[in-house]
């Protein structure tokens, strides 16, 4: 078959597969099921749509395992490359500096641990082998789309490696300003890594001048923020603002499934009819799960017929659960959920229904069309998928959405409740008029957040991305 004269190379910490157990199977069979999270459910649509490779490490636990694009499932349209990590350098580079130092300040939140050098080395170590799986797979005519904050350093590296290479780089969470960046000891040798790049990817204005701002207080490198433009070693990076969709079409017509549908009414039934505010996350300290729940507790308390006529139902996928934080942060939601089913349960009513996994994605987009609000209250996130898949499997118009002002989302969607998340009194107000709407007065604003969605679909996000990796002179 003949080669894509640009191959597309994504390269990612995490792959957008894995393989478990087929339930009740004898003798360990084994299926493979996309793995949760706003990447994968980004970037997954666009490699099935053009073919190409996706680098990732592999996991520990699966290094066994088959491969996944030969047991179960659907063939895959597309190659997958693994980087094998040793034990240390994995937990170190993933746990010790991705999840523990780069997570929290890069979303503006006071890391969890010290900053300490030893694992960052093991963070370029890692970098290192990514870069080397990378070339390997690769020719130096590929497009090469490095994803995240786990993989700053690959930019530079692959650069060194290849002058001529094109490079993209996309972050997918926000970009601090440089009194926040600068608490990193590595501030120098990230932006040095991220300006290999040919561009540089990010969801809003305001992170990319936050970028901006770094380099010119932080870095060497001469800024031209009239064009978003830098000169580094002899070359122009490109500094751009490219916000994320979902892939719209393909959401919409799995909306319209006569499957969906009926599954959207039995999750009505088994409600009893009670109107439903619906939570969607990964669990993370970022989404202000917590928040959202206090607020709910608000609007039980302050009137008692809302048990009878409202139901949270919050779905949460777990994440990171070999973390400290993230067991603790559980321990917290499942005391709050427990403390308020107990307290405001009436009549055979439980308040809040908690879905602890990752549900298949007909099952979600279900709850999307059955839930009469949604509420995505995130301290702070990048961009906020949730948000734009409610929007888009509201097929038949009507719904509220509740969305937080620190989400990236709340830039493009204007027409949801905005709400600041710290303020749980103002959020339970917000909550309580959401529910209280009727599906015709939520219609006007529910169209125009609609319009705003499909402009951003996902496949027009990778494809002017990647026209400007191609269109490099
Ligand atoms: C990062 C940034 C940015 C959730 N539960 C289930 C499920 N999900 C899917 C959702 C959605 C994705 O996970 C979550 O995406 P988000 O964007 O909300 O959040 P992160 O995972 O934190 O993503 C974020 C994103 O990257 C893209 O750039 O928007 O700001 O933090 O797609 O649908 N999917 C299935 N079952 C579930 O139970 N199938």
């Amino acid at each position: 078959m003949p080669r894509n004269r640009h191959q597309l190379v994504v390269v990612s910490n995490r792959g957008p597969y894995r393989t478990v157990p087929v339930a009740g199977k004898r003798g360990g069979g084994r299926i493979r099921v996309r793995a949760a999270g706003g990447l994968v459910a980004a970037l997954d649509p666009v490699l099935r749509a053009r073919g190409g490779v996706w680098v990732s490490a592999q996991d520990a636990d699966d290094a066994n395992q088959p491969r996944p694009d030969v047991e179960g499932g659907e063939p895959l349209e597309y190659k997958m490359a693994t980087v094998a990590l040793s034990r240390t350098v994995g937990e170190a580079f993933y746990q010790g500096v991705s999840n523990a130092m780069l997570w929290p300040i890069l979303h503006s939140l006071p890391p969890t641990v010290g900053i300490s050098p030893t694992p960052w080395n093991h963070y370029e170590t890692a970098n290192r082998a990514f870069a080397e799986a990378v070339l390997e797979v690769s020719d130096p005519r590929d497009l090469v789309w490095v994803q995240d904050f786990h993989l700053m350093l690959l930019p530079a590296m692959l650069r060194e490696a290849r002058p001529k290479a094109r490079i993209g780089w996309f972050c997918h969470i926000p970009w601090p300003g440089d009194d926040l960046f600068k608490i990193l000891p590595w501030r120098r040798q990230i932006l040095d890594g991220l300006l290999g790049a040919d561009v540089l990817g990010f969801h809003t204005k305001s992170y990319a001048d936050n970028f901006m701002g770094c380099l010119s207080r932080v870095g060497e490198a001469q800024v031209d923020f009239s064009r978003m433009t830098v000169r580094h070693e002899g070359r122009t990076v490109r500094v751009v603002v490219a916000p994320i969709g979902v892939p719209v079409d393909e959401l919409q017509t799995l909306a319209a499934d006569p499957r969906v549908t009926a599954r959207a009414e039995k999750i009505h039934r088994q409600v009893d009819h009670r109107r439903i505010l619906l939570g969607v996350d990964r669990l993370d300290y970022t989404k202000g799960i917590p928040q959202r729940l206090r607020a709910f507790e608000q609007v039980l308390k302050s009137d008692r017929s809302a048990r009878n006529r409202y139901v949270m139902v919050q779905i949460m996928v777990p994440s990171r659960t070999d973390v400290q934080a993230y067991r603790e942060l559980k321990q917290e939601i499942d005391r709050l959920i427990g403390d308020i089913n107990g307290r405001y349960s009436s009549a055979g009513k439980v308040p809040i229904q908690y879905i602890y996994r990752n549900l298949p994605l007909d099952k979600l987009v279900a709850h999307y069309r059955a839930a009469d609000v949604a509420v995505v209250t995130p301290l702070r996130d990048g961009m906020n998928l949730v948000a734009m898949e409610y929007c888009t499997s509201r097929i038949e118009g009507g719904g509220a959405l509740v969305l937080s002002e620190f989400a990236g989302a709340a830039d493009y969607l204007s027409d949801a409740l905005l709400v600041n998340p710290y303020d749980v009194q103002t959020l339970a107000q917000t909550i309580r008029d959401a529910l209280a709407m009727t599906a015709d007065a939520t219609r006007p604003a529910m169209h125009a957040l609609r319009a705003a969605v499909h402009k951003l679909d996902v496949n027009l996000w990778a494809k002017d991305f990647l026209d400007l990796l191609e269109q490099r002179p």
